[in-house]
């Protein structure tokens, strides 16, 4: 009796041990979905172009979007909209091209707010066309993404 008490009281621990470890291991880090993906058609004589998409992180550790890349246009950047001192709203390039995705948190790339800029198109986005866009996360690294392209109302 207490030699299996000897051998059964470590085997215990040991397997506690690694069912909280494992459980604590399995559930860390990003987790990137991505949803409604899509582009703005481009008045014709446009040369930038622009997608949008709902990035969301189910993890429990940050992650962020560090880069962006498709074939439309020459430059693909991470942008956002800000109002500067004459309340006038214009783009700009996010801050070291560095967009964190909060850990159980989402950001929205919209109309009016952050978006995937297309700088230097190759030829307009037309209704019908589908981008293929490479996303790259800090920590999740590269996520493929497909863009259908749509009009806006205004367009
Ligand atoms: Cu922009």
């Amino acid at each position: 009796m207490s030699t299996i008490k000897r051998i059964a009281l470590p085997l215990l621990v040991l397997l506690i041990g690694s069912v909280i470890v494992s459980a604590c291991g399995g559930a860390k880090g990003p987790d990137i979905q991505i949803s409604g993906v899509w582009a703005r058609q481009s008045p014709k004589a446009a040369t930038n172009g622009a997608a949008y998409m709902l990035i969301e992180n189910k993890g429990n550790e940050d992650d962020a979007l560090v880069g962006a890349d498709a074939d439309v246009s020459k430059i693909v950047e991470i942008h956002e909209m800000v109002i500067d001192e004459n309340n006038v709203m214009h783009m700009k390039p996010v801050e070291g091209q560095r967009l964190v995705i909060p850990a159980k948190g989402k950001v929205e790339l919209k109309p009016g707010s952050y978006h995937i800029m297309f700088i230097g198109l190759k030829n307009q986005l037309k209704e019908g066309d589908v981008i293929d866009l490479t996303l790259t996360f800090e920590k999740s690294g590269e996520i493929k993404v497909q863009a259908p392209v749509k009009k806006m109302k205004m367009d």
